[in-house]
């Protein structure tokens, strides 16, 4: 704090909303319960070497049955609004056919309890939990998955369409497509550069079908989005071959998303760089149109930027991957990834705020008018409980307090930002990285369930319920 000049407080503007998020396989547990049928991350978790110390959602941090209970803490911490997921295999085992109704029933429930705190919900179809059966016949890079998750678009939403407001069609599609199927560090574990490029483009169609079957059975008041984690590309230097890096990086990672969404067509370079591996004959008449039906918002999801350069440098690059591994990054063999200086996170993420200030900028400035919502951020830490049964968290005050005025700073220069929801509610499984990360408000103990608030949580419910973040963080 000391380093911190004291400044004016920062006051939200009226109406934002303060959210956390969380998402269905990470929290919920209860996997085999009310007819849920198996998806592909409960396979990957089943393949050795693939999630460490073997760790599954098989109970996560048993949200199904507590829901009441964290709806409960939500309402104590101040939250006006919670960003959760539904589990598609939880509506339609296999991907297809009538809906399950206990699985729907568990959302209608939550979704209840929610309104009746006075919790906005905001309900996202998609957070990587693709039914193993579709899988089974090609997962993603095949074209019949996005009309699957079309008609399942629809289930859904007439189910909770009369008391969801808010939906968010995908969560980051980059990571379903590029992780699942280029790099293989996510589900379904795929190191197939041809095959993440098809999923990147069915992924968009998916979102293009959702979107229809959500307008014609939603109010018309019904807020609808897509969530991209959109990347903050830098160059390491100003040489021109750094700058073709960024330009390369940035059409694999935010243009192979935004190009279709909002302009209709894919980018010209982007389909040049990749012309070895593919002439993208899986886009068809019809699809783009589709892609780029008008929405209400668009979520962002933010945690660290992109430092990128030209050429191999032969050193392990800021996403973890060596130039000899698999990249999620087709066709760029020839970036190099670098790791910036200064305070990381338990993940090894430079803490940047000033990443999510450029961020949000550009997308104002390239999409003048675009309403924005920061749909995830947050930091994972090593965190504990003291004897005393408190968590002291420090550094996450700090960063939630740095990115909330990177998001604030934004809203003064003229950035259209409706809310932000914290990643995450609850410390929860993290993907390939298991439980060992913890990037709740809440900690909670594996053993026990106990939900504890951090530090951090009491900091963030008095952000979120005075509107106002303090000139200086006290942390
Ligand atoms: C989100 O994904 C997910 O939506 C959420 O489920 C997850 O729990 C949360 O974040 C925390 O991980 O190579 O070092 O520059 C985050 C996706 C993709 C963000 C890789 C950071 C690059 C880090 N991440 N990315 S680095």
């Amino acid at each position: 704090p000391e380093n911190q000049p004291a400044g004016p407080d920062r006051r939200f503007p009226t109406g934002f909303l303060w959210g956390a998020a969380t998402a269905a396989y990470q929290v919920e547990g209860a996997a085999a319960e009310d007819g849920r049928g198996p998806s592909i991350w409960d396979t990957f978790c089943r393949t050795p070497g693939k999630v460490r110390n073997g760790d599954n959602g098989d109970t996560a941090v048993d949200h199904y049955h507590r829901y009441r209970d964290d709806v409960a803490l939500m309402a104590e911490l101040g939250l006006g609004a919670y960003r959760f997921s539904v589990s598609w295999p939880r509506v339609q085992p296999t991907g297809r056919g009538p809906a399950v109704p206990a699985g729907l029933d568990f959302y209608q429930r939550l979704t209840d309890e929610l309104l009746a705190h006075g919790i906005t919900p905001v309900a996202t179809l998609y957070h990587w939990d693709l039914p193993q059966a579709l899988q089974d016949a090609g997962g993603w890079p095949e074209r019949d998955t996005a009309e699957r998750f079309g008609e399942y678009a629809a289930l859904v939403a007439e189910a909770l369409g009369d008391r969801v407001p808010i939906w968010t069609t995908l969560n980051e599609p980059w990571c379903s497509a590029f992780l699942g199927y280029g790099s293989g560090v996510h589900a379904p574990g795929h190191t197939d550069p041809v095959a993440a490029l098809r999923a990147a483009h069915h992924l968009n169609l998916a979102h293009g079908r959702a979107v229809s079957a959500l307008r014609a059975a939603l109010p018309a008041t019904a807020q609808v989005s897509i969530t991209h984690n959109l990347h903050e590309v830098r160059p390491l230097t100003d040489s021109a071959g750094d700058a073709d890096a960024v330009r390369r990086i940035d059409a694999l990672s935010n243009r192979v998303f935004t190009g279709p969404l909002f302009d209709g067509a894919y980018p010209q370079d982007l389909l040049s760089d990749t012309a070895a591996l593919t002439d993208w004959a899986f886009v068809q008449d019809g699809d783009l149109a589709c892609v780029s039906a008008p929405i209400d918002f668009l979520g962002v999801n933010y945690y660290v930027p992109t430092v990128v350069s030209s050429g191999l440098t032969g050193e392990r690059g800021a996403d973890g991957h060596l130039p000899s591994d698999h990249s999620p990054w087709p066709g760029s063999d020839h970036v190099a990834f670098h790791r910036p200086p200064g305070e990381q996170t338990a993940m090894g993420w430079v803490v940047d705020p000033s990443g999510l200030h450029d961020l949000l900028r550009r997308v104002h400035r390239d999409r003048p008018g675009l309403p924005l919502m920061i749909t995830e951020n947050g930091a994972a830490f090593d965190d504990y409980v003291t004897p005393e049964g408190a968590v002291h968290d420090p550094e996450r005050i700090r960063y939630l307090h740095g990115h909330l005025d990177a998001v604030h700073r934004a809203i003064e220069d003229g950035v259209d930002v409706r809310g932000y929801f914290q990643w995450s509610l609850l410390d929860n499984f993290e993907w390939a990285y298991g439980y060992g990360k913890r990037f709740g408000m809440v900690y909670v103990d594996y053993l026990t369930q106990r939900r504890v608030p951090k530090a951090s949580a009491r900091w963030y419910s008095e952000v979120a319920r005075t509107g106002v973040l303090p000139a200086v963080d006290q942390g």
